[in-house]
């Protein structure tokens, strides 16, 4: 079988390049005038007089320099008014979830990080949130589940999914989340979510898509290199600002200054990176699709993606991680990652380096039998992360990891 491309996606993000290595970074802000953002390790800063002032820093876990900054590029990056940053994604998510009251609704896309599932799971049962999980990948769907759930205050999206790289109208389902409901109040306002860990905003800008909040994953894409956990929540609405702002500082799962330092230097070469794991990953998911091994490949750069035309509508580019079916059972699949050798086993994903895992048993472990069956989580599902090596040493790697696995 001859693999085709999606096709035409959205245009690349003016500017976009421009602002990750120069917004809110002007040399002379610092007495240094240093080019690079200096580190700033104090975790307390001396006051002149002791009143309140929002620009003044004052205690390192309300804010410090290194974090603002990186704040200030990620809203640049996201198209967003604000930004924060966490102490990794899920400390992100759960932020975002005391932003609910006791009572309120979560509706989550049923395809979604496993984590995040435990995490709205442990908060249902023990914070006394409902949680309520549905297909987004049909508006329809979600539009019943709202109406089901009155007390809906948060949907929460992943597009492309974790593992299986389901993707998801995100205007469509804006859309629906947003329709007015009576009694017409701000109370009734459903706040629209999307986690968009798997893509950075330099492939997909959720909020000018519609959604309210943008959390992202920085471990993954944004800082790239595998040696930070963070997370990053980009938001338009000054009331949601001040709430996350609050919560930021209360609960207190804020990123070190060092941290934020190399998240940032991440984001300088993050339009150089997408647009290699983007090529990267392309070149596997068609190597796949044609190797007789494989029985079926999940990229959303490839035509045979059943969501390539919502791609298409909402991106600019792909990332690189790649799912597949590999051929037989899972003696195979493992027989398959026991043989790489420029892949490395292991979890994450958005690393310059290319990472393979069995979802079943890794990432997704603990979901139980019938959702891994309903979710299609199977024995011989793999998914991976196409880094930034030579295209044709990660061919190679894969094609004599495929022929060992049935030798
Ligand atoms: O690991 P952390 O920075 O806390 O991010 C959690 C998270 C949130 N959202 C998505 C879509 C994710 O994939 C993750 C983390 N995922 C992995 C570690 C993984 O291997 O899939």
């Amino acid at each position: 079988m001859c693999s085709q491309e999606c096709g035409k996606l959205l245009p690349p993000i003016p500017h976009f390049a421009t602002n990750a290595i120069h917004y809110a970074q002007e040399p002379e802000q610092w007495n240094s005038k240093a080019v690079v953002p200096p580190i700033t390790l104090s975790t307390t800063f001396k006051q002149q007089v002791p009143a309140k002032d929002e620009e003044r820093y004052e205690y390192t876990r309300f804010d410090n320099p290194n974090r603002r900054i990186l704040e200030k590029v990620m809203s640049a990056l996201d198209g967003a008014k604000y930004s924060l940053a966490y102490s990794s994604g899920m400390a992100a998510i759960m932020n975002i979830c005391h932003l609910l009251k006791s009572e309120e609704t979560i509706i989550c896309t049923e395809h979604v990080y496993e984590g995040t599932k435990e995490l709205f799971d442990k908060m249902q049962e023990e914070f006394n949130l409902k949680v309520a999980y549905v297909d987004c990948t049909d508006p329809k769907k979600l539009e019943e589940k709202i109406k089901e759930y009155p007390s809906t205050k948060l949907v929460w999206l992943e597009s492309p999914t974790n593992p299986t790289l389901k993707v998801i109208d995100i205007k469509a389902c804006a859309e629906v989340a947003h329709k007015p409901r009576e009694p017409k109040c701000p109370e009734k306002h459903v706040w629209v979510a999307v986690d968009n860990s798997f893509m950075s905003p330099y492939f997909q800008r959720p909020l000018a898509l519609g959604a309210d909040i943008c959390m992202s994953s920085a471990t993954k894409y944004m800082n790239g290199h595998s040696d930070v956990l963070m997370g990053l929540v980009s938001v338009n609405k000054k009331c949601l600002y001040e709430r996350l702002k609050f919560l930021q500082r209360t609960l207190g799962a804020v990123p070190s200054p060092f941290d934020c330092y190399m998240c940032n230097r991440g984001l300088k070469t993050l339009h150089i990176r997408m647009k290699l794991h983007f090529h990267n990953g392309l070149a596997v998911a068609k190597f796949l699709e044609s190797h007789p091994c494989v029985k079926k490949v999940m990229y959303p750069g490839l035509a045979s993606h059943c969501q390539c035309e919502v791609m298409k509508r909402q991106c600019s580019g792909v990332s690189g991680i790649v799912s597949f079916e590999i051929q037989g059972e899972e003696c195979n699949a493992y027989a398959f990652l026991r043989n790489l050798k420029v892949f490395t086993v292991g979890f994450s994903v958005g690393g310059y380096e290319s990472l393979a895992e069995h979802p079943y048993s890794m990432t997704h472990q603990n979901l139980p039998e019938e959702d891994k069956k309903r979710l299609g989580i199977t024995k011989t599902l793999i998914r991976l992360s196409v880094g930034l090596e030579d295209e044709e040493d990660l061919l190679a790697d894969l094609d004599q990891a495929l022929k060992a696995a049935f030798a």
